[in-house]
């Protein structure tokens, strides 16, 4: 039977620490995995549901954007996936019953782990102006609601669309037509804090913002650099294709600031020999501090340009534009700056240097380690320059690849939710749709934050998602979501954003993707696009949570016709009775979408086009592949100071949090927590398993305080600190972003640490 969640909260965090782990996976991850699922959705469900993860008739795993190998296993998912399926195909119901039993006041006293653990939604829940609790409401007095709003706000730009990564692309090109209708490209969304760096740089230098390999170049790779990523728990599937590469004769190099347990060695619980003993996939470990990588990409650079032969001439000229300016500022890099900014010694990076010159064909894979910096995108462009140098763009086993988060949140952009839509696409949709979409810019999610701080945006609405916990600088973010006039939330759970309300607020309950979706026209399916420009269906199979709940696209539809009504000449109705007649359009307006229904009816999906990877044909402004040559930058710490990255435990999907454990990490039953190197400890008095305040400093001059983190001594890189998102978004300020993609920079706040008042 499916277990009781938590009555008691604050759930005790009281953090036990072992020696961390050095490998992933294995039998443990299988049995934990298992019992996590069984807590909520009992046996029987459990082996139902897991079995139709990733197979070709089944659902798209809600977890992370890894693509689906060719041939794929009977149980292709990993331990979070399990996780991510479990949380939504739970047996546990949050009611309108439990609604009349926990005012909002005390709802906003509950921790994340604890809303999340009450269940899935099961009906529209409406917050009255003045009233301290949700009640339930009729579908069709929740759209009457929004309408009173939207149509009352003296402009449409005073109305705000935020989109969490897991909405089909259906339901986002529904939504963004719908904003767009309605007139504003106020579409915020959860990209904006996770990849936008990865989109900024490479639609600068390469033409296109998404990443140039498929799963076949990676086994073709000759070396494979992973940095600023933690795939054990984020993308535990990529370690299947490590593993492959390796044994096709693959190397790896490994830039991280910790010792990720995954990196280390993987135990494929596919296969026997997997799962006891594994293999080792990383051969280098680069033990960077945090924000060296530009500098070490910036040195290794130097280094191939002074190596005869070493430079793929052909390619640099044929096909790339800005080197001379390039090689310029690559050849004045300095040995002792990089060791400083990177603190690697000269022998790790010319055996980096080796393994490079080694390999005709390189790839770089990266995630937040890389994308959360104030300089992430002369990062990533720096990036781009060392793999252009060799010619590693465009042909099989080389490559940029750019791992995703959530499992649409490519698919999402690429549908149309971005506040500064290409005039390409907006002239499509107006041709296609027949009104004039809006064209200036919107707001991104920190534009968002200060609109609504600056009472110049007063409606909220998010299709999934949980803004006041992803967002930076909580206390800040909090007070501007209260002053909205009405907040709206699409959501399968309860989360914190549905605690800290504009003066009105609504829930609207909705399907996942495990879930069955019949509509007027019949059983639907949607589509989504993994991490490697893949599109494919995915089918829900299980029964509705709840008899109330409404589908995403079905969500729009009907908001739309009751806000636009008369004015949109769209088949909103038809739209939302048969999704094959949305995938029509989208084939009309979105590149690489010719032919949608047809294409997508053979299960293995189909690639959407990338220019530089088919065709080394780049189309940027210069129409060359571009070099860039930005200064080298790299946080430099005030005495006494360290430098905090805030990331994922191994129990958590974002701010959804599975449970207190994090156990690669060798940290159990408890989430506060602090990871410093033991030198640094030394340093500054901090004994390990003692209590301190993690106190951010930033040139605002305001105190942000996260209070009461167990010290852990750790082998974290030299002057950096490590403690999980989003105990520490308070300390993020809203400010401190990233230059370009505007990404709050959530993996470098400076901060001190002060004795604890508290324990
Ligand atoms: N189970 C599970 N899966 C997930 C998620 C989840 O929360 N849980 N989240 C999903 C989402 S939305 C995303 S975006 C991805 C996130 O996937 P990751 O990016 O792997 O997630 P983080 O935990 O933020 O880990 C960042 C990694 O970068 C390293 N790092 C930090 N700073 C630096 C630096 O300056 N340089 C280098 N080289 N490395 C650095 C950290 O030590 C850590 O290993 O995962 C997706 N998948
Ligand atoms: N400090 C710090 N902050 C960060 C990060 C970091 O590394 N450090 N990472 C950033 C990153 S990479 C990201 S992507 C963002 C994530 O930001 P978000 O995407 O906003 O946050 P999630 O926690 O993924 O959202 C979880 C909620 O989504 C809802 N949900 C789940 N499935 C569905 C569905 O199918 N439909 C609908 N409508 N709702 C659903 C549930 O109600 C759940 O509570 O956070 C960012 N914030
Ligand atoms: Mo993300």
């Amino acid at each position: 039977m499916a277990g009781k969640p938590p009555q008691s909260d604050p759930v005790q965090d009281a953090p036990q620490v072992a020696e961390p782990k050095h490998a992933a996976a294995g039998l443990p991850a299988v049995g934990h995995s298992l019992r996590m699922a069984q807590q909520q959705m009992g046996v029987k469900r459990t082996a139902l549901t897991l079995l139709r993860v990733n197979q070709k008739d089944g659902f798209d795993c809600p977890g992370c954007a890894w693509p689906e190998p060719e041939h794929r296993h009977t149980a292709e998912f990993c331990e979070n996936g399990a996780k991510a399926v479990a949380e939504e195909a739970t047996l546990r119901r949050v009611t309108p019953d439990f609604f009349a039993a926990h005012p909002v006041a005390d709802l906003a006293t509950r921790s994340g782990y604890w809303l999340g653990q009450q269940g899935r939604l099961t009906h529209p829940m409406y917050l009255a102006e003045g009233a301290d609790r949700y009640e339930a409401v009729p579908w069709e007095r929740a759209f009457d609601i929004i309408a009173e709003e939207l149509t009352g706000l003296g402009s449409p730009d005073e109305a705000l669309f935020y989109t969490s990564g897991r909405t089909s692309n259906e339901a986002a090109f529904l939504y963004q037509l719908f904003a767009r209708e309605y007139g504003t490209n106020n579409l915020p969304d959860c990209s904006n804090m996770c990849h936008e760096s990865s989109g900024s740089a490479l639609n600068e230098t390469i033409g296109i913002g998404k990443g140039s390999v498929l799963l076949d170049d990676l086994y073709q790779a000759d070396l494979i650099i992973v940095a600023g990523q933690n795939p054990g728990t984020n993308h535990p599937r990529m370690l299947s294709a490590l593993e492959k590469a390796k044994s096709n004769g693959a190397r790896i190099i490994t830039v991280n600031p910790l010792p990720e347990a995954g990196m280390e060695r993987f135990k494929n619980p596919q296969t026997p020999q997997g799962m006891f003993k594994g293999a080792a996939l990383t051969d280098l470990f680069l033990q960077i501090r945090i924000g060296g990588d530009q500098a070490l990409f910036r040195l290794l650079n130097k280094l191939i340009l002074e190596t005869e032969g070493a430079v793929d001439e052909e390619f640099v000229g044929e096909h790339t534009h800005g080197y001379e300016e390039f090689t310029e500022a690559a050849r004045a890099a300095d040995w002792d700056e990089t060791l400083t900014a990177t603190g690697l010694t000269r022998a790790q990076i010319d055996e980096a240097l080796s393994m490079v010159l080694a390999s005709k064909r390189t790839i770089v894979c990266w995630a937040m380690g890389l994308t959360q910096h104030k300089h992430s995108v002369p990062t990533i462009r720096e990036v781009v320059n060392f793999l252009l140098l060799r010619g590693n763009i465009g042909r099989p086993g080389a490559g940029v690849c750019p791992v995703r988060g959530h499992s649409n949140v490519q698919g999402d952009r690429t549908m149309g939710i971005f506040e500064r839509p290409a005039p390409a696409f907006l002239d499509a949709l107006e041709k296609e749709f027949g009104f004039a979409p809006p064209r200036g810019h919107g707001y991104d999610v920190v534009r968002a934050i200060r609109a609504m701080r600056d009472d110049k945006a007063k409606v909220f609405f998010a299709m999934g998602g949980n803004f006041v916990s992803a967002s930076p600088d909580t206390e800040v973010t909090e007070a501007a979501m209260r002053r909205a006039r009405l907040t709206v939330h699409v959501s399968t759970k309860l989360n914190r954003s549905h605690a800290v309300t504009g003066a009105r607020a609504l829930i609207l309950p909705t399907l996942g993707r495990t879930e069955r979706d019949l509509q007027g026209g019949g059983e639907q399916f949607v589509t989504v696009e993994d991490s490697m420009g893949m599109v494919h269906a995915s089918r829900g199979r299980l029964d509705p949570a709840s008899d109330h709940l409404l589908s995403e696209p079905a969500i729009v539809c009907r908001l739309a016709r009751r806000v636009l009504g008369e004015d949109s000449r769209t088949p909103w109705e038809e739209f939302e009775k048969d999704y094959a007649t949305v995938r029509d359009r989208i084939a009309r307006v979105v590149p690489g979408f010719d032919d949608f229904n047809a294409r997508v009816a053979d299960p293995a999906g189909f690639a959407l086009p990338h220019a530089p990877r088919d065709e080394r044909r780049f189309p940027t402004a210069t129409g060359k592949a571009n070099f860039t040559a930005a200064p080298v930058e790299y946080p430099k710490l005030p005495e006494g100071r360290l430098l905090l990255q805030t990331l994922r435990s191994h129990d958590q999907y974002n701010t959804t949090i599975y449970g207190l454990d994090d156990r690669y990490r060798g940290i159990k039953n408890g989430r506060r927590v602090v990871l410093v190197n033991p030198e640094d400890a030394r340093e500054l008095g901090l004994a390990d398993g003692s209590y301190t305040d993690l106190v951010s400093e930033w040139k605002d001059g305001v105190e942000r305080r996260a209070a009461g983190f167990r010290i852990v001594h750790y082998p974290t890189a030299r002057g950096c600190a490590a403690a999980y998102y989003p105990e520490t978004n308070v300390l993020v300020p809203l400010d401190a972003t990233a230059d370009t993609s505007n990404t709050p920079a959530s993996k470098s706040v400076v901060v001190r640490l002060e004795q604890s008042a508290t324990n």
